[in-house]
């Protein structure tokens, strides 16, 4: 595998700045844009390749599914996006068939990459790739709650004045919804939340900063409903998770990873930090949660598994 060929597929709001992203890294070489609408495709490769004087030189171009041979990673972004007022579970019949109609596609001509699952559901759709490619569980890896964490983080350290580099926090289960904060290790630069907040006292305590999740869970709605997609942030983040890959950082990132008793849940996929490197996920992070993260986070992966009960794969 070239693990400095990447593939993305679906070239809309999210897959064209996501290859915009890549090329703009210098992470890869070659990245082949695929899309049902080829125009589109063509258009946002060709838009993406003008920009090459500007970058280290990179081959981007349109292609098919043979193109995708010998690519390292394949990410897909393909399928209906949320309307507003719409769940991403609300997507959950649409974007399953168009999973049941790319992934055979894929494997036809590569079984050995790494698959990076962007569409929504997230987790519903990693689940259902884990299927339908039959790929081992390191190798299908969904965008989680990466944005999320994301989202948080910067929240916290705009409401804290400090980098929000310096912010540990996770956001796990679900992305959507039922998704959680798992306060009780959250940490400014090892400094336990609880203790910066009364050094830094902006509030008196934590129910200033417990609001900062609902705004986190909040955006899409928010952004989806003033411009109509998301498409910037989650464009980051698969950057982020591509990185850890390429290089083989070993880095911690909330990744929707398949559970094999992680947590006492069993064959769902949602966000949980996890080690990623150049065969994917090293490593689930089965870390101590207080009881309330526990019982969300089951009952998360337990929305997720009835969503996925009722499909037929
Ligand atoms: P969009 O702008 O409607 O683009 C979707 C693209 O997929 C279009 O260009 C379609 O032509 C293409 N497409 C549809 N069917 C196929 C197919 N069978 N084969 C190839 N291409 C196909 O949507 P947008 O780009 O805004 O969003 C894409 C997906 O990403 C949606 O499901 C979003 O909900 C999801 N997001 C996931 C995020 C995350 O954190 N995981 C964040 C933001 C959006």
């Amino acid at each position: 595998m070239n693990l400095q060929k990447c593939a993305v597929i679906g070239c809309g709001a999210v897959g064209a700045t996501t290859a915009f992203t890549l090329l703009k890294s210098g992470l890869f070489s070659e990245l082949v844009l695929l899309d049902i609408d080829q125009k589109k495709a063509e258009g946002e490769a060709m838009d993406i390749a003008h920009s090459v004087p500007f970058v280290r030189p990179v081959n981007v171009y349109a292609g098919d599914y043979p193109d995708l041979a010998d690519a390292g990673m394949i990410v897909i972004t393909a399928g209906a996006a949320q309307a507003p007022g719409e769940t991403r579970i609300d997507l959950v019949r649409k974007n399953v068939r168009i999973f049941q109609s790319i992934v055979p596609q894929i494997t036809r001509h590569n079984r050995d990459s790494i698959l990076l699952i962007v569409a929504n559901p997230v987790d519903i759709l990693t689940r259902v790739t884990l299927t339908l490619s039959g790929f081992p569980a390191q190798r299908v890896i969904g965008s989680g709650t990466v944005l999320d964490t994301a989202r948080l983080k910067y929240l916290l350290g705009e409401h804290l004045e400090v980098d929000p580099r310096n912010i540990h926090a996770f956001i796990i289960g679900e992305h959507g919804d039922t998704e959680l904060p798992v306060w009780s290790s959250a940490n400014v630069s090892g400094i336990d939340l609880i203790d910066f907040c009364k050094v830094c006292g902006k509030c008196a305590d934590m129910s200033g900063i417990r609001g900062l999740f609902d705004e986190v869970k909040n955006s899409a709605y928010r952004i989806i409903e003033n411009k109509g997609a998301t498409n910037y942030a989650i464009s980051m983040a698969v950057l982020r998770i591509a990185e850890a890959i390429v290089r083989d950082e070993r880095s911690v990132l909330p990744v929707s990873v398949l559970t094999d008793g992680h947590y006492g849940l069993h064959d769902v996929c949602l966000g949980l930090p996890a080690i990623v490197g150049r065969s994917g996920i090293q490593k689930i992070l089965d870390f101590p949660l207080n009881t309330e993260e526990n019982r969300a986070l089951s009952a998360s992966a337990a929305a997720l598994s009835e969503v996925l009960s009722g499909l037929s794969i």
